[in-house]
């Protein structure tokens, strides 16, 4: 007599199981549009009916998802959306890509994962495999979701229905290392859910790696990212360590980084951005308080990276300064809003830290961003809407001080340089010449 895990793993095997993905954001859309390809049946769940239309017409809103492949996939059957829950119902294999945000007073806010883990609950039934995806603390898999899942239906986790956690590794705009390269780590409640979860995640991705727990999985996410916000908060502390010695932290950085074996670059930069690298870290540090444990490196790393915005705000007070003249009154240009280069996302942006604390002092802000055509007033950084300046080199001119804090490819900076009358640069994205020139502070 074949067992339920028997029945499913066959379904994961001949990809006649049928796959839902909870939450087709950068890594939902992506994930989904993989397992499609691979050959599985797939069904995108989405609160946003805008997204749902949109990639049942065969359109992708997602930067890394090209628009052919998800018009191919909507056309053979294999790729649709909805925003009906009840498609759980048909369910074999799902997998949850919902946002792990933080709360406003720093602590994890877990809404997301809850919501739709209570939508899924009323259509478990036996011979489901069900992956956690969304970045968070240890033990959430198993003290948050099999108590839903498995305790409420009265099923039991790695014999009814099998349960596991699988750190999400999406890089956006990345495109060496995408969702179906990257190698995956996968951890069950169970050795068998996770053994499970791995034969599913086989079907469609080049390198599975299975670990022995759910927890062993949700911090080896939490390392990865932990790790490079407390190098970033090192090269931070470098940075202001070398501006009170007077030595110039691009050069050090560069010259350690001839260091063949034991050293990994970092940059220095106006402060840490994303919706990844200062986030998750506080998911652990969050859980290690309850446990009476202060994560001090997190902790520390937090506070040096929540300062650089401050910090370059005294660079902007000095280069004035040599100006004769005060942040007060003062025409400033901010140059480069998103988080990151070459990029649109916003959220985090130490820029909308840097344009808020200017203002306080009294600055006239402008920004330029050809990514970021507007930010919205967020009532924390921002008490009014600002649009990116339409001439830019006229507002790099007007400008008492440009502060370069994105270093988009696209900016021409030659031409910033010659056109500017004081530049602080938080990105060394002038270089050398910005080095040779007395109108440029650099971080
Ligand atoms: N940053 C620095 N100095 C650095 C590197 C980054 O100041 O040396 C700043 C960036 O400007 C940005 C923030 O840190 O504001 C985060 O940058 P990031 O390069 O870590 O980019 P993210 O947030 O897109 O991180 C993602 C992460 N991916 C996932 O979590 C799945 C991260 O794990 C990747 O390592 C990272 O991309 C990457 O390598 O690009």
């Amino acid at each position: 007599m074949t067992t339920t895990k028997d029945q499913l793993i066959a379904k994961l095997q001949d990809k006649t199981a049928n796959v839902m993905v909870l939450g087709l954001g950068y890594v939902g859309l992506p994930f989904a549009v993989v397992f499609a390809e691979a050959g599985f049946t797939v069904t995108g769940i989405d609160l946003d009916a805008g997204k749902v239309e949109k990639l049942n017409q065969g359109l992708s809103y997602i930067q890394d998802v090209s628009t052919e492949q998800v018009a191919r996939l909507v056309a053979h059957g294999r790729l649709k959306a909805t925003t009906d829950f009840a498609a759980l119902k048909e369910a074999d294999a799902v997998s949850i890509c919902v946002p792990t945000p933080l709360r406003k007073t720093g602590d994890p806010d877990l809404s997301y994962i809850l919501s739709v883990t209570d939508e899924l609950a009323k259509h478990m039934h036996p011979g489901m495999v069900v992956v956690l995806e969304s970045t968070t603390y240890p033990g959430t898999t198993r003290e948050i979701l099999e108590p839903r899942l498995g305790d409420t239906n009265d099923l039991k986790a790695g014999e009814d229905f099998f349960l596991a956690f699988s750190p999400e590794r999406v890089d956006p705009g990345r495109e060496d290392w995408t969702t179906i390269n990257t190698p995956k780590v996968v951890g069950g409640i169970t050795e068998t859910c996770g053994e499970v979860a791995a034969i599913w995640y086989r079907g469609a991705l080049e390198t599975v790696v299975l670990v022995t727990s759910a927890e062993a999985a949700e911090m080896a996410k939490l390392l990865e990212n932990t790790f490079r916000m407390i190098n970033i908060g090192l090269v931070n502390e470098m940075a202001i360590m070398c501006d009170r010695l007077g030595i110039d932290v691009w050069e050090v950085i560069e010259a350690a980084a001839t260091k063949p074996f034991g050293f990994m670059k970092f940059t220095p930069g106006p402060g840490l951005g994303g919706h990844c690298i200062p986030i998750d870290p506080l998911y652990l540090s969050w859980k290690l308080k309850a446990l009476n444990y202060t994560a001090r490196f997190i902790e520390l790393a937090s506070e040096i990276n929540l300062g650089m915005p401050r910090h370059v705000i005294g660079l902007v007070q000095d280069a004035l300064n040599e100006q004769r003249k005060s942040i007060k009154g003062s025409q400033i240009l901010v140059l480069g809003a998103a988080y990151k280069p070459d990029i649109d996302d916003l959220r985090e942006s130490p820029a909308l830290d840097v344009i808020g604390l200017l203002e306080q002092k009294g600055a006239a802000v402008m920004y330029h961003d050809p990514y970021v055509p507007v930010i919205r007033a967020d009532g924390h950084h921002m008490h009014k809407e600002m649009h990116s300046v339409t001439d830019l080199m006229a507002a790099v001119k007007a400008a008492d001080c440009v502060v370069i804090v994105t270093n988009h490819k696209v900016y021409d900076y030659p031409g910033i340089l010659e056109a500017a009358k004081s530049i602080v640069d938080t990105r060394n994205a002038l270089g050398k010449a910005g080095r040779l020139s007395d109108k440029v502070t650099r971080l």
